[in-house]
């Protein structure tokens, strides 16, 4: 035991000095790195613990979802932020369809015609990606999954926002206590094949199911907006319609909860039916403060996003390989560690309510 603690110390220290270097050295532009640079790119991604380089790299991320989402702007604003300060070139591509798992293969096997230096994706499926992402693996593209996860093989290493519990267990709870522990309740989910929904909404019913607190609540359905306000707006009036008794809502989606919002804050059962869920403050703001919801949560996306871009350097410049027990500081100097199957959590999520909501913009 002692050992492997020692190992994994050992391991992490050695990331991590290369990094704060790496950081040191992109602290003034004109600033040569202290040490010479590898001369071979792919041996750097093949993952060798290599002295700083000069970062020169082009990222590219895939979101699950371009266009009006509020949540993934945030992340890709962050993402960029940070490989441009290391000097590297951002690149962004994907679908506007949250469902379109094609048009995401489609992208990620441009990217590794390419050559692009790492990918960076939001899987709107667990297992659809794989092949793709397999493939540029093979041809020394690091991958690293945000937001939302593909299987451990496909990937070397997922940024994740939060553990799931964490994240689930306030929803869940913030629910009850609005309803007083007792009711009809539904999700309201993004895409059906969404690996990180689906994960949450396990998490969530097995809570249900064991927590005696929640003994008379019952789940009477999950149903999926895609992520499209339309879907989502038209889904909530049909729940209304469908469950007449229904106390309230959990949609750990920021479209969903943003159209369920709005649905609820025209209707009679503004107030009534309560509704909690993952949001950003941006998006619904005003539902908190005309009294349609009392709480809801989230992390900030655009440090999910440059977590996620400083991963994708690391990786790519062979700093880090994605093995369990590596750290990497991020730009604050913040020290995160892979855990099992090179997953990084970003910490905890905020509980947004009328008392705090404007302190926050995103
Ligand atoms: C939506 C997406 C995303 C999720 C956020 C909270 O934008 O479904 O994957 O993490 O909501």
């Amino acid at each position: 035991m002692n050992n492997v603690m020692t190992r994994r110390t050992v391991s992490a220290l050695a990331a991590i000095v290369p990094l704060t270097l790496l950081t040191a050295a992109c602290g003034s532009e004109n600033e040569e790195p202290k040490s010479a640079a590898p001369t071979n790119p792919t041996t750097a991604r093949r993952g060798y613990p290599l002295d700083p380089i000069k970062t020169a790299m082009t990222i590219a991320f895939v979101p699950k979802q371009l266009g009006g989402n509020l949540y993934f702007a945030a992340a890709s604003k962050g993402g960029r932020e940070v490989v441009e300060k290391l000097g590297s070139t951002y690149k962004e591509v994907g679908t506007s369809d949250s469902t379109d798992t094609a048009g995401q293969v489609k992208y990620i096997n441009q990217l590794t015609d390419e050559g692009v230096d790492a990918i960076v994706v939001s899987a709107q499926d667990p297992d659809a990606l794989c092949g793709a992402l397999k493939h540029a693996m093979g041809k020394g593209i690091p991958v690293v999954t945000y937001d939302s996860d593909t299987r451990p093989e496909c990937r070397n290493a997922f940024v994740s926002p939060a553990d799931p519990d964490q994240l689930t267990f306030p929803m869940v709870l913030s629910l009850a206590q609005q309803i007083d522990y007792k009711g009809d309740i539904a999700i309201l989910s993004a895409s059906e094949s969404a690996t990180n929904q689906n994960n949450w909404i396990k998490y969530m019913k097995e809570d249900l199911d064991t927590d005696p607190r929640y003994s008379s609540i019952k789940l009477v359905t999950v149903v999926y907006g895609d992520d499209d306000s339309d879907k989502s707006y038209t889904l909530t009036g049909s729940l209304l319609k469908k469950y007449p008794n229904l106390k309230g809502i959990i949609a750990p989606t920021s479209v969903g909860i943003t159209s369920a919002a709005k649905y609820l804050s025209q209707s009679p059962s503004k107030g009534k039916v309560k509704l909690t869920g993952l949001g950003t403050p941006n998006g619904m703001r005003e539902y908190v403060k005309d009294g349609t919801v009392e709480s809801f949560e989230l992390w900030d996306p655009s440090e999910l996003g440059k977590l996620a871009a400083w991963t994708a350097e690391s990786l790519a410049s062979g700093q880090i390989t994605g093995r369990e027990g590596q750290g990497l500081r991020g730009m604050g100097g913040q020290l995160f560690v892979l855990g099992k199957n090179g997953v990084v959590n970003l910490g905890d999520p905020t509980a947004f309510t009328a008392k705090n909501i404007n302190k926050y913009n995103f």
